[in-house]
C-alpha cells in the first residue's frame, strides 16, 4: 500500500473528504487516485480557499481540509488564516513540498523552512522527518486542529506520497481522539464495557498520575481489575508500588520490546502517559497482533501525536475514580509485596555492583524517603532492588537531559523537610548539576547524594553496543574525586570503602548535606 493510500483512507475515516485547494505541481501526487467519495473544491486564490474552508467548517461544526501550494500558496493563505485563528476554526492545512532530496538545494518550489513559515498563526506545524511518518503526522495535524481549535499545518515532500507504507504506518487508520473537560458518561460506559469484555487487560501507568497525587487510587484500580500493571516507558515519576504483586516493571523504551512485553493482552489501558516515550530505536510491531490500546490523558498534544490507539483527552483522575465506582469489587486479598532478588555480585573486589548499593539504600533508608535518580546505566539494577510504596518517592529527568538530578534533589529537600531525600547520581551526570552542592551547603539541607562512580558514561557504552559503534570516543571519565569537589562546595564528602562501610554510612541519619561516593562496576542498562 502507498503512503498516499493510507492518508486517503485516514482522511475518509475522519470524514475529511472535501478538499479545498488551489493546486500546483507539488500537490499533484497527493491528489492522484483520490477515492470516489472525495470532492475537490477549487478556489482561484488561496485566501478564498481558506475562507471557503473556514465558512464550511464553521457551518458543519467539523474540521475542514485545505491543500495549498508550497510557500507561495501558503503565504497567500496567511491573511485569510487570521480570521480562522480568531474564530478558532479547526482547519487542517496541508501543503506540497519539493521532493526531499531537492529541498536543501532550494530547487524551484522548495518551501525552505515550511513549518516556521506558518508558525505565528497555526497552532501546530510540521514537516514529517520521513515518508513513513506522513500518515501519523497527518493524523496529528487533524487531532491538533480539533483539540486546540486552531488551524494546523503539514508540509509533505511530494515523493513521500508514493513511498510504500508498512503495517505500523497503517496503524493510524484506527486512531481517534475525543476530548471532554470531564469524562463523558457515554465514553466511560464504553470504557467500562471494553474493560469488562477484555480477556486479559493490562494497565500502563504514567508519571502524570503521581504528579496528580493518584498513587493510591491507581493502585486500587489495578487491584480492582486484577490487571498486570506496568510503568510507562521513560518513567519520570513512579505512580505505583514497584513491589506490588501486580507490578510487572517499567516498560522498556523500545518499540519491539514493548510489543513483546504486552504480548497476551487484548486491551491495554494507558493512563496519564504518552503512547509511548520511546528512546532506543528497536524497530518492530507497535503492538502485538490483535491488541487494542486506549489512552487516557489530559495532555492533548500527546494524544494527538500517538501512532496508535484511541485516546480520551480528559482528566485521568476522574476516569480512575469513575472506573473504581463502576467496576465490581473483587474479594479482599492481602497484598503480598514481592521480595527483591539477591543483589548481583561485582566481578572485582574493589567495586560494588549497583544492585548492592540500591539494596543498601532499601535496607537503610526510612520507608518514606524520596529518591531523585540520575544514574543512567543502572535503571534495571535500581528496579530490581528498590522498594517504593508511597507516592512522590521517585523523580527522574523526564527528557533524558542530564543535570536535573543533583539540583532537583536539592529542590525536593527544600520543598519539604518531612521526608528524607536521597539523590542517586552517576559520576557523569553529577558534573551537569554539581554546583547545586553549594546551594545545599548554604541552606544546610539534609540531603544525601550517593555518587555512583563507575568511571564511564555507562549508558553510552550500552548504546555503543546497540548501535554497533564500539570505537566511538568519549565514553570514559576517569580521574574524578567527588568527595574533594563536595568539600570545596562546603558539603561533607565521604568515600565508602566497602559494602559494610557504605551500609554503616547510609544508616546514619543526617541533618546537613553529605555526599557518599561509592565505586561501582560499569554495567549495562
Ligand atoms: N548531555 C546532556 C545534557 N544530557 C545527556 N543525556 C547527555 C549529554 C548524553 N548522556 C546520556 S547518558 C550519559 C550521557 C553523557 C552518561 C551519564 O553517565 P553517568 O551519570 O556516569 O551514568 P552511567 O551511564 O555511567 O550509569
Amino acid at each position: 500500500m502507498l503512503i498516499r493510500t493510507v492518508a486517503h483512507e485516514f482522511l475518509r475515516r475522519q470524514g475529511l473528504t472535501t478538499i479545498f485547494g488551489n493546486p500546483g505541481s507539488n500537490e499533484l501526487p497527493f491528489l492522484a487516485e483520490l477515492p470516489g467519495e472525495f470532492r475537490y473544491v477549487l478556489g482561484l486564490h488561496e485566501g478564498a480557499v481558506v475562507s471557503m474552508a473556514d465558512g464550511y467548517a464553521q457551518a458543519t461544526g467539523r474540521p475542514a481540509l485545505v491543500n495549498l501550494h508550497a510557500a507561495s500558496g501558503s503565504g497567500n493563505a496567511m491573511g485569510a488564516l487570521t480570521n480562522a485563528v480568531y474564530s478558532r476554526t479547526p482547519l487542517v492545512l496541508t501543503a506540497g513540498q519539493q521532493v526531499r532530496s531537492a529541498i536543501g538545494l532550494e530547487a524551484m518550489l522548495s518551501n525552505v523552512d515550511a513549518a516556521q513559515l506558518m508558525r505565528p498563526l497555526v497552532g501546530w506545524a510540521a514537516e514529517p522527518a520521513t515518508a513513513a511518518d506522513v500518515p501519523r503526522s497527518l493524523a496529528q495535524a487533524v487531532f491538533e486542529a480539533r483539540l486546540r481549535r486552531r488551524p494546523s499545518y503539514l508540509s509533505v515532500p511530494y515523493d513521500d506520497w508514493t513511498a510504500e507504507a508498512d503495517a505500523n504506518t497503517a496503524a493510524v487508520l484506527d486512531r481517534d481522539v475525543e476530548r471532554s473537560a470531564h469524562p463523558d458518561p457515554a465514553q466511560l460506559d464504553r470504557l467500562v464495557a471494553e474493560l469488562q469484555a477484555a480477556r486479559n487487560p493490562a494497565l500502563v501507568l504514567g508519571g502524570d498520575l503521581d504528579t496528580d497525587g493518584l498513587f493510591d487510587e491507581v493502585t486500587a484500580l489495578a487491584e480492582r481489575m486484577g490487571a498486570d500493571t506496568w510503568g510507562a516507558p521513560s518513567l519520570f515519576r513512579l505512580p505505583f508500588p514497584n513491589r506490588h504483586p501486580l507490578f510487572r516493571g517499567v516498560l522498556p523504551a523500545g518499540i519491539a520490546p514493548i510489543a513483546q512485553a504486552l504480548e497476551g493482552h487484548d486491551l491495554v489501558l494507558v493512563l496519564g502517559a504518552p503512547v509511548f516515550r520511546y528512546h532506543q530505536h528497536e524497530p518492530g510491531d507497535l503492538l502485538p497482533a490483535g491488541t487494542r490500546l486506549v489512552q487516557v490523558t489530559d495532555d492533548a498534544e500527546a494524544a494527538a501525536r500517538a501512532p496508535m490507539g484511541r485516546a480520551l483527552v480528559t482528566d485521568p483522575g476522574a476516569v480512575v475514580r469513575a472506573l473504581l465506582k463502576a467496576l465490581p469489587e473483587p474479594p479482599e486479598q492481602p497484598r503480598e509485596y514481592t521480595t527483591p532478588a539477591t543483589p548481583a555480585q561485582p566481578r572485582s573486589d574493589d567495586v560494588l555492583h549497583p544492585e548492592q548499593v540500591f539494596a543498601a539504600l532499601r535496607d537503610t533508608q526510612p520507608a518514606d524517603t524520596r529518591y531523585v535518580v540520575e544514574s543512567t546505566s543502572t535503571s534495571r539494577a535500581w528496579w530490581r532492588q528498590i522498594d517504593l510504596r508511597r507516592g512522590a518517592s521517585y523523580f527522574w529527568p523526564a527528557s533524558g537531559g542530564l543535570g536535573f538530578g543533583l539540583p532537583a534533589a536539592v529542590g525536593v529537600a527544600l520543598a519539604d523537610g518531612d521526608r528524607p531525600v536521597v539523590g542517586v547520581i552517576g559520576d557523569g551526570s553529577a558534573n551537569y548539576g554539581i554546583t547545586a552542592l553549594w546551594t545545599a551547603a548554604q541552606h544546610r539541607l539534609p540531603v544525601t547524594v550517593v555518587l555512583m562512580r563507575n568511571g564511564t558514561y555507562g549508558a553510552l557504552q550500552w548504546f555503543a553496543d546497540l548501535l554497533g559503534t564500539p570505537d566511538a570516543p568519549g565514553t570514559t571519565i576517569p580521574g574524578m574525586d567527588f568527595t574533594t569537589i563536595a568539600e570545596g562546595y562546603g558539603v561533607t564528602g565521604v568515600q565508602a570503602t566497602d559494602l559494610d562501610h557504605l551500609r554503616a554510612l547510609l544508616a546514619e541519619p543526617t541533618d546537613t548535606p553529605r555526599l557518599v561516593q561509592v565505586d561501582t562496576e560499569s554495567t549495562r542498562l
